[in-house]
Order: C-alpha cells, then structure tokens, then sequence
C-alpha cells in the first residue's frame, strides 16, 4: 500500500519529467551530496574524526596552506583516498543518462572527486577544481610530482616549487572557464536542477538564483531543506541516487 508521501513525492517526480521533457537546455548544478551515496562524506561530513576540530575555511584556504603545507596536504591525502576507493553511484550515472535524454545539458559540479566524468557524463564543468591534480605555486600550472617530495609536501617536477591541490580555495576565484560556461547556461537553460548541495557557497549558488530570477522552473533534489528550497518551484525530499533514477524512469515513460 503506497504511503501518502510517497504518492507525493511521484506525483512531484512525474511533475519533474514533465518539465525535463519540454526543456531545451537543462543547466545542472551539483554538490557534496551526490558523492555521498559513493563513501565520500559531505564537505561539512569532511570535517569529522580527527579534522572535527577544523572548519573548512581552516584547511581549503591559501592562508593556511602558507601556514601549514603539511597539514593540510595530510587533509587532502586523506580526502584523495576516500575519492580513489569510491564508484560513481546510481545518482551520478543517470545524470549521465539524462545528457543523453534531452536536447541539451550543462553540467555543473562543485565537487571536486571527477566520479560525473568517471560515471560517462561529457564535458563536466568543474567549478571547484578537482582534488587528484596537482598544481604548481610557482607556475600555477597542472604538474607533476618530483621524487624528492619531502616531509609530506609534493614538490614540482619542472621547477621544484611546492604543489598544492588544483582547487579552488575560499577566497579564490573560480576558474575563469567554467565560471563563463556556468553562467552563460544558467543565462540559457530553461530547466534547473540543484542536487545534493546546501546552496551555501557562492557564487556556485548564485546559479539557481540567475534561473529564478529568468523566472525558469528550478527543481532541488536534497532529503534535507536548504536555503533554495523556499524558492525552488520543485523539491523532490529524498537521495539522488534514489530520486534521480526515477524521473529518468518517468523520462522514459510518460504517463497516460
Ligand atoms: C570567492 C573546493 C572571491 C575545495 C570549495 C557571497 C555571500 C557569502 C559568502 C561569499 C559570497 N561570495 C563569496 C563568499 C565567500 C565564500 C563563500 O561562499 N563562503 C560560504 C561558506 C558562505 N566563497 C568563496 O570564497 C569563493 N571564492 O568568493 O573568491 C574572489 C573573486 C574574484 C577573484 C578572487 C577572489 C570560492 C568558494 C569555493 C571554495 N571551495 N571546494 C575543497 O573541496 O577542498 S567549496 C566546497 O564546499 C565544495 O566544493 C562545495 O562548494 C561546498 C560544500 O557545499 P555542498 O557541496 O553543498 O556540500 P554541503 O556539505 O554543504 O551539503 C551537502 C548537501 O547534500 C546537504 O544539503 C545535504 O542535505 C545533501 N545530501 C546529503 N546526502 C545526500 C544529499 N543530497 C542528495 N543525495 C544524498 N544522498
């Protein structure tokens, strides 16, 4: 016997495919919260164990990096870890999927862990960098490690400055590519899906807020409210690795 939520919640997913179906260009934004699913903790989840006593401003800045290479590159390493042992999951492959579903799609990542790319989604905007590239201080360019890389800190195989991860830190700009394709889709999409993120780190939030301000249907997928959610024309409450899979399903097969 179907619970009355759950009559809702298709009700608001088939609401969803309709939407997707009439669109000409969807513009997708996505967050921590799609990794999840795969054992990637959540960047406020990042912060657990022994980085607890962290906030993220506290290691995923330039200041502290200056302060402490070392510290935080363990963070990293660590984090790099959690991303090589994870699978993209059910969330991330029918993302995928949908780029194959509809005229057009622009995907938009805030995570950093490459598991849309590794789950067969094209051209991928990385709006936050991602964490298994290394990139030179010095240069400021992708490079690769030296063998000398002492006491925990990598040095650059070129020139032997120090390597950070190539991320975008708080306080630094997004990278100038991404940031001009970001915006110039949410200026196009006539559909917008947010999924998996809190909608707290700008200016990748600001993306929605263009869509709602075009006055373009904006769909949140998140099992928690966020500061979208009060705008957002649709929210479809539950995992994206369970929602996702079921408004392709009604992609598929539209009722009646
Ligand atoms: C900049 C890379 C200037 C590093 C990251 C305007 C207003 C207020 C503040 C600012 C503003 N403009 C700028 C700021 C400052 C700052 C900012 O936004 N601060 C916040 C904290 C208020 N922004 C910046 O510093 C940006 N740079 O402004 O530079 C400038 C400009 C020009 C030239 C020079 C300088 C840079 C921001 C980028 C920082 N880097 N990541 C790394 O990863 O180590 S941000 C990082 O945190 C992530 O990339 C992500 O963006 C963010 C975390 O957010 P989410 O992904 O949403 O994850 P979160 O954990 O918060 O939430 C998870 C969600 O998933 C939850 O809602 C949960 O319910 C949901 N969920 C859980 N399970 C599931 C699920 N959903 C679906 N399915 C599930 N199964």
């Amino acid at each position: 016997m179907k619970t009355e939520s759950a009559g809702a919640l298709e009700q608001l997913i088939a609401r969803a495919a309709t939407v997707l179906r009439r669109a000409r260009h969807v513009c997708v934004l996505t967050g921590a919260g799609i990794s999840a699913e795969s054992g990637i903790p959540t960047f406020r989840d990042a912060l657990t164990g022994l980085w607890s006593k962290f906030r993220p401003e506290e290691l995923a800045t330039l200041e502290a990096f200056e302060r402490d290479p070392q510290l935080v590159w363990q963070w990293y390493e660590w984090r790099r870890d959690l991303v090589r042992q994870a699978q993209p999951n059910a969330g991330h492959r029918a993302l995928a999927e949908l780029a194959r579903r509809v005229p057009r799609l622009t995907l938009v990542t805030q995570n950093v862990d490459g598991l849309h790319q590794r789950a067969g989604s094209p051209a991928v905007l990385e709006y936050h960098g991602n964490i298994l590239r290394d990139r030179c201080m010095l240069e400021q360019v992708v490079a690769d490690r030296s063998e000398d890389s002492r006491h925990g800190v990598p040095r650059c195989s070129a020139c032997g400055g120090l390597l950070r991860p190539d991320v975008v830190w708080f306080g630094e700009a997004i990278p100038r590519e991404a940031m001009l394709l970001a915006a110039a889709a949410a200026d196009d999409c006539d559909a917008f899906l947010s999924i998996g993120t809190s909608s707290l780190v700008y200016p990748a939030a600001g993306l929605a807020e263009v869509a709602l301000q075009r006055r373009v249907p904006v769909i949140e997928v998140n099992p928690n409210p966020t500061d979208l959610s009060a705008a957002a024309d649709l929210v479809l409450q539950g995992p994206a690795g369970t929602i996702l899979p079921l408004l392709l399903e009604q992609l598929a097969h539209p009722p009646g």
